[in-house]
């Protein structure tokens, strides 16, 4: 489909940026399976030679699957690269991610490197952070951080599972929250503000990261770079 084959020309890009001897971290989701897909093809074709520091149970399996080396973070002296999706991205380079529950791990692997790539295809490109934003909460919280996210105003749902009775649990044994706020004029005071709520994990408003953060769009007519 266009937008596999836009998933597939960011993701691919992202690879170009690493090098022999890198500790990368790998990101979760169907847009940086690519570009794992493309360290493969790097380690056969090239020899490349990296140890990848995975962000879920699903980049674990697809990593062991592909051949990828992988170390544990406390493993890891310091992680040179993460690359890693996003599902709304704006003109500043904030993100909102979290689709795949996978926020939690991934901010800690992007808070731990030296550089983030973003990959996404261009329907993640948005003119301002809307949400439903992904909160990660302890099961023990729940209904505090509901009514907490009510008295903000906007929509709170519980993630349920699709083929599991009940609510999806986290890599870490946690719920998801979908949270749709009225409206997010400062991203990074909300991130704040969200992930202040006794009980919350981590929500997946990412705007703290623009400084190391470049994006690839797999644009038709070709990877589109922005930042750094
Ligand atoms: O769950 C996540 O944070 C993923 O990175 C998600 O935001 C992007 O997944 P996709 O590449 O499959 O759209």
């Amino acid at each position: 489909s266009p937008q596999e084959q836009a998933k597939k020309r960011a993701g691919y890009k992202a690879a170009d940026y690493i090098t022999n001897g890198m500790t990368v971290g790998l990101g979760t989701g169907s847009t940086v399976a690519f570009t794992m897909a493309r360290l493969k093809e790097r380690m056969t074709e090239e020899g490349l030679l990296i140890v990848g520091i995975p962000t879920s149970i699903q980049t674990t399996m697809r990593a062991g699957a592909l051949g990828i080396p992988l170390i544990g973070l406390e493993q890891a002296e310091k992680i040179d690269i993460t690359v890693d999706g996003a599902d709304q991205i704006d003109p500043e380079m904030r993100l909102i991610k979290g689709r795949g529950a996978a926020h939690v791990r991934e901010r800690i692997v992007a808070d731990a490197s030296t550089r983030l790539i973003i990959v996404a295809d261009p329907s993640k490109i948005c003119s301002h952070l809307t949400g439903p934003i992904p909160i990660e909460i302890i099961p023990f919280s729940f209904s505090h951080v509901i009514r907490r996210l009510n008295e903000m105003g906007g929509m709170v749902t519980v993630r349920e599972g699709v083929k599991k009775d009940g609510p999806v649990i986290s890599d870490n044994g946690n719920i998801i929250l979908d949270y749709t706020p009225v409206s997010i004029p400062d991203p990074s005071a909300l991130e704040t503000a969200i992930n202040m709520i006794p009980g919350v994990v981590s929500c997946g408003i990412f705007a703290e990261f623009t400084s190391k953060t470049t994006v690839i769009i797999g644009e038709e007519s070709g990877p589109r770079i922005i930042g750094l």
